[in-house]
């Protein structure tokens, strides 16, 4: 590390990717001069919505569980996509697919959320095979959306690992018009030197804490960005938990964005 992917810009990588909804996230992150994105886990859509107005400003993703809200209705995605033009960032909802193509499909396009109509980002397990991403992309295409797959986890004693991790990749590789990157705590190039360049976006990230009591493992943006040659940091109680969520965005957002800086400086 770094790759030679790793060390170029956000923007010089964007024509290396087949995805549309990647080579806008590239070209975002440096114009907002940001690499952090907010894991808003929260439970009721008026602290969603404020969590998303107050820091936009500061983010490149804004990511969802959208399933952890109490008050739920059909108002939230579009107030969400209205805060998303305002701010200038994307909507990732972080529904974690786990089951056949033709279920996820279905899971992806209705029911009570409607994911593809108004998420831009969503990510599936590689568990099930290569029809999980077959299925979702029939849906998600042609409404230009973009998959991430998970190939690590942050969570003690995952079993996505090793071999596991190596086949996610050569599952995206097939597939780069749909599948962007990777939920991962590393760059896992596929070649050396790497002929193809993917995404990574990584959560399990506090300056404060080194994890939680049930089983969460954080690292800092400096490990995360510098060290292990990732894109994105996705932050979430470090920053929502805090007394100043604006001042502790901040901080993260400098934080990530100067990683990246001498990552690519020191090429
Ligand atoms: O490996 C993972 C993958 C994900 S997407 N580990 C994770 O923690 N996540 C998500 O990142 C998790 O679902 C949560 O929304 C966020 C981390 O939240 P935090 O409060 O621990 O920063």
């Amino acid at each position: 590390m770094p790759s030679s992917f790793a060390s170029q810009t956000y923007t010089a990588r964007a024509a290396g990717f087949a995805n549309d909804l990647a080579v806008q996230l590239l070209k975002l992150m440096d114009r907002k001069k940001t690499n952090l994105s907010i894991a808003a886990d929260v439970t009721s859509k008026a602290e969603l919505l404020q969590l998303a107005d107050l820091l936009g400003p500061y983010i490149c993703v804004f990511k969802t569980h959208i399933d952890i809200l109490d008050d739920y209705d059909s108002s939230v995605p579009e107030a969400l996509t209205a805060l998303a033009e305002k701010h200038d960032f994307l909507i990732f909802e972080d529904r974690k697919f786990a089951d056949i193509g033709s279920t996820v499909k279905a899971q992806y396009q209705s029911g009570v959320y409607k994911i593809a109509s108004w998420a831009h980002i969503t990510n599936a397990h590689p568990i099930p095979g290569e029809g999980i991403v077959h299925g979702l992309k029939e849906v998600g295409l042609p409404l230009k959306r973009g998959l991430l797959l998970l190939a690590e986890m942050s969570s003690k004693g995952t079993l996505a690992q090793g071999k596991y991790s190596m086949d996610t990749l050569a599952m995206a590789a097939r597939n780069r018009d749909f599948v962007f990157g990777f939920i991962g705590q590393r760059r896992l190039p596929l070649d050396e030197p790497e002929k193809e360049d993917f995404l990574y976006l990584t959560p399990g990230v506090s300056m404060a804490q080194s994890g939680d009591s049930l089983g969460q493992q954080y690292r800092s943006p400096e490990q995360v960005v510098l060290e292990s040659g990732c894109d994105v940091i996705i932050v979430g109680r470090a920053i929502y938990g805090a007394a100043d969520p604006v001042a502790e965005a901040k901080k993260y957002q400098e934080a990530g964005w100067n990683a990246y800086l001498q990552r690519t400086r020191r090429a």
